[in-house]
């Protein structure tokens, strides 16, 4: 059966574009394949967290998965620093990477501009999530747009170790980034030329999952556009415009150059797209309010993810210490 990884950072607090990017794709991927879904809470420490919210951000993120619709009983779902695993096979990607590479990702160089400290983790962030992928055999990864880079070298890593430690046979499963056509890439509200973020501080731009929905409104009809009155699918030209169609076509399914059709002015465009995003966001809100009953539940569905991730996670690393000629435990 295919197998497939992904993870998010308890950085903040969920948004739109976590959504439509990824999330969705995760809960539709857990029908098709064995779903391995991570909270990477060790790659939040890459920038400085505070430790009460980082510890209340990690388990409200894992409610929200489910809230979202992961179903425990179907996929695994569990938090990254509960297997130890993925911080070894890390060290092991951090000597198979070469420094050049880890220096041309772009996301490092986004985040570590202007930034007050850059820890020596956010420049190797890259080599752990190649660990959490490889450690699972994964053959898809389902993804944002932003995440491309990253795959690509997780890939290559893949293939480095096997060609150099192989003998043969492959010790890692090379894995394929599965990024939605639509959605990938939803833009700040405020400024649509850049990613809405769960870290990032534009709250009039940035949609939350579990934001009340009169907010929702709010922002998405306050959305920057242009002085232009045509609606128009042009990326490019209509950031603004263009955002708020990708967002209605994500959820619609359909194409944004046939929703321009049906709008001759930006109200009513706002007006369409508040409602499916709200829509959207109701039901999931609902379920997220029943989860808070019982946080205990989340607790033992989180330990049961864990147990069953490093099931799959310990023999990988297993084959790989074999491989590069470490001595067993014995
Ligand atoms: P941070 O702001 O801390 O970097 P983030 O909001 O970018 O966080 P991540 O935890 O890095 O979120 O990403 C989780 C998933 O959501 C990834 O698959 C990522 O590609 C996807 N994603 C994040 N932002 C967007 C966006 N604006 N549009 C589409 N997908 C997104
Ligand atoms: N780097 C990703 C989060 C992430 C991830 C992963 C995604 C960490 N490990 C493994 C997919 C597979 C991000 O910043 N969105």
């Amino acid at each position: 059966m295919t197998r497939v990884f992904s993870g998010i950072k308890p950085t903040g607090a969920v948004q739109l574009g976590n959504l439509l990017g990824a999330l969705r794709s995760w809960v539709r991927e857990q029908h098709e394949a064995d779903s391995f879904y991570c909270v990477v809470d060790l790659h939040a420490l890459t920038v400085p967290q505070d430790p009460t919210e980082l510890r209340a951000r990690t388990l409200e993120l894992a409610q929200v998965l489910l809230a979202v619709g992961i179903d425990p009983d179907v996929a695994t779902l569990f938090i990254q620093s509960h297997v130890p695993e993925h911080t070894e096979l890390a060290w092991i990607l951090e000597c198979t990477a070469a420094f050049g590479e880890l220096r041309r990702m772009t996301q490092f160089k986004d985040k570590s501009e202007g930034a007050e400290f850059v820890s020596a983790g956010l420049f190797t962030y890259p080599a752990l999530m190649a660990a959490d992928i490889l450690l699972y055999d994964t053959d898809r990864v389902p993804v944002g747009d932003d995440q491309r880079q990253h795959l690509e070298l997780a890939r290559d890593l893949a293939i480095r170790f096997n060609h150099r430690y192989g003998a043969g046979t492959d010790v890692f499963v090379v894995p394929e980034a599965a990024i939605p056509t639509v959605g990938a890439r939803v833009m700040d509200l405020q400024h649509p030329t850049r990613k809405m973020s769960k870290s990032e501080d534009s709250p009039q731009g940035t949609i939350l999952v579990l934001e009340d929905l009169t907010s929702v409104e709010r922002k998405i009809k306050r959305a920057v556009t242009d002085t232009e009155t045509e609606v128009r699918f042009d990326p490019e030209a209509k950031p603004g415009v263009s955002n708020l169609l990708s967002i209605m076509a994500a959820i619609t399914g359909e194409e944004p150059e046939t929703i321009a059709t049906r709008y001759t002015r930006y109200g009513p465009l706002k007006a369409d797209a508040a409602e499916l995003v709200c829509e959207l966001l109701r039901p999931i809100q609902q379920r997220y309010a029943e989860l808070l009953a019982d946080p205990g539940g989340t607790a033992a569905i989180l330990a049961k993810g864990a147990e069953k991730a490093r099931a799959v996670a310990a023999p990988t690393l297993a084959r790989a210490r074999e491989a590069l000629g470490l001595v067993p435990r014995s």
